[in-house]
């Protein structure tokens, strides 16, 4: 049988070390401990390792929190054998390798993000016990190409070919992580392409619809946002009127006209509403269903739902496969879905606060301003100045913590959003850093007209140098008490234990 990892044209030396981490989970007699991130990503990666260790006979137990810090990784206790750490921890491999060389044991790495300061697989010069598989270090954009449900399923690979199911997993991690759009690439096109000829998934291509039936699909539609149709039930159903389609239609059972016709409708309003081609065209893409799950990008978000909502054992019992799970999942997510959209409503009503080259809100969720940034900026407001959502957690320690959007359009004109949060940020006592598109950073309460200033000569800068840094500033914002919610993700731990052999646990946290 020809070699799994080859057939998904792995890069031969990093299918090597795919390779000698499956020996090590193989030789592995104690239990395997498990950390990852508490998002989609996170929670698929963490699931798709534990299944693949538990079908090799192994016991394991599984922790998904905030990403690792240095104080997380001095406070691991040597109860395991064999440490394997996903969707995180590349930027501490030199800790983590301090730490498994400590206990006496062996630990790996699958990390996509990008550590800093290094161009290659980490190595220690006195012989590491770490093992650390990035794709960054094999030519693959680690952004686009491959997250850390990627790499989870491909260690399960390596382990055994029957893991080929957990696919489904892989590519709802990568969806949850974004790296869908516009389509799938590097390490994570391998995948698909396998899914689809295993009959495990089928593709079509058009806008991505999810909901009970066609006018709860539109009436819930937040990605795209369409005025007069999301958060609109009469809307809706006047659109679906017009269109002559049944509003009481499941969307699967649409005809192939009444998609066309309605992908069609919705593409023309959505740019005429100003919405940036691009992002209009990107949105027609390629859809996967499983016919165990339906929608892949509705699992996706369910799963990365129960992260936000520090459930992320009951979105672990979901990748496990327990049918029940999906159902109190599903409706985590129809919570979080109605709660971005009442911010998108609220955000409409209020208008956004526009500099030169930045534009601001307000959010009183922080876990979910970044998604209400990244919609606001897409289809909402000014596709042209990156969005930024400044919210006050109720635990923020007098820091204002800021989440800004851009678009992959606006950084190929030359926008880097983490190195703007980082520096505004380490300027007015925070700390800052992410992607070019996506950043996050925080402020000392009480410097909001400097913060905004700063980013906004920032942007300006990066982006053909427009904006002196000598901007006016309007007055500074209204920070409504009352909107202020105390819901919100800060970084709560889960932990799932579990025996080879042994049935399902109940859910519960620690
Ligand atoms: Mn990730």
């Amino acid at each position: 049988m020809e070699d799994p990892l080859k057939s998904l044209k792995v890069p031969a030396p990093m299918a090597e070390r795919f390779k000698e981490a499956a020996a090590l989970v193989h030789s592995c007699c104690g239990k395997v401990r498990i950390y990852s991130h508490y998002d989609g990503d996170g929670i698929c990666s963490a699931g798709i390792v534990a299944k693949a260790v538990h079908r090799a006979g192994k016991r394991f137990h599984v922790t998904m929190s905030d990403v690792m810090k240095r104080e997380d990784i001095q406070a691991i206790k040597g109860d395991f054998d064999l440490l394997i750490i996903t969707d995180m921890g590349s930027t501490y491999a030199a800790d983590l390798s301090d730490k498994v060389k400590e206990l006496g044991v062996r630990g790996m790495v699958l990390d996509h993000h990008k550590p800093e300061k290094r161009d290659e697989p980490f190595s220690s010069p006195d012989g590491s016990n770490l093992l650390e598989i990035n794709p960054r270090f094999h030519g693959i954009d680690g952004t686009n190409g491959g997250s850390g449900s990627t790499l989870s399923f491909l260690l399960a690979m390596a382990l055994s070919p029957e893991n080929a199911d957990l696919s489904i997993y892989s590519l709802a991690g990568s969806i949850a992580d974004r790296q869908h759009v516009p389509e799938f690439t590097g390490l994570n096109h391998g995948i698909k392409e396998l899914a689809v000829e295993k009959g495990l998934v089928t593709g079509f291509k058009g806008m991505p619809l999810q909901g009970t039936d066609i006018e709860d699909a539109l009436f819930r539609a937040n990605e795209p946002f369409i005025k007069g149709v999301s958060g609109d039930k009469a809307g809706a159903r006047s659109l679906l009127g017009k269109l002559r389609i049944g509003p009481e239609k499941k969307v699967d059972e649409l005809d192939e006209d009444s998609i066309r016709v309605l992908n069609s409708f919705i593409y023309v309003n959505l740019l005429k509403d100003g919405v940036h081609p691009t992002t209009v065209a990107e949105l027609f893409r390629e859809n996967l269903f499983s016919h165990e799950w339906g929608s892949l990008s509705n699992l996706a978000y369910m799963i990365d739902s129960c992260g936000r909502s520090k459930q992320t054992a009951l979105g672990f019992e979901v990748v496990w496969g327990s049918k029940e799970a999906f159902q109190t999942a599903m409706k985590v997510r129809a919570d979080i879905r109605k709660r971005i959209q009442d911010h998108l409503l609220r955000t409409i009503k209020e208008g956004v606060h526009t500099m030169d080259s930045i534009q601001w809100i307000e959010v009183s969720e922080d876990s979910l301003a970044g998604t209400i940034a990244g919609i606001a900026h897409n289809f909402l407001f000014d596709h042209e100045k990156p969005m930024l959502a400044l919210s006050r957690p109720d635990d923020g320690g007098g820091k204002v913590k800021v989440s800004s959007r851009g678009s992959r359009r606006l950084c190929g004109k030359g926008l880097d959003l983490g190195a703007v949060m980082r520096e505004a940020s380490t300027m007015y006592g925070g700390e800052g850093g992410g992607h070019d598109v996506a950043a996050g950073g925080s402020f000392q309460d009480g410097n909001t007209e400097g913060f905004l200033s700063m980013c906004d000569m920032l942007v300006g800068k990066q982006l053909k140098g427009k904006g002196s840094g000598n901007v006016p500033i309007g007055p500074p914002s209204r920070w409504s008490s009352t909107a202020r919610r105390k819901q919100g993700w800060s970084g709560g731990r889960c932990r799932w234990m579990m025996t080879a052999g042994s049935p399902l646990p109940s859910r519960g946290r620690s």
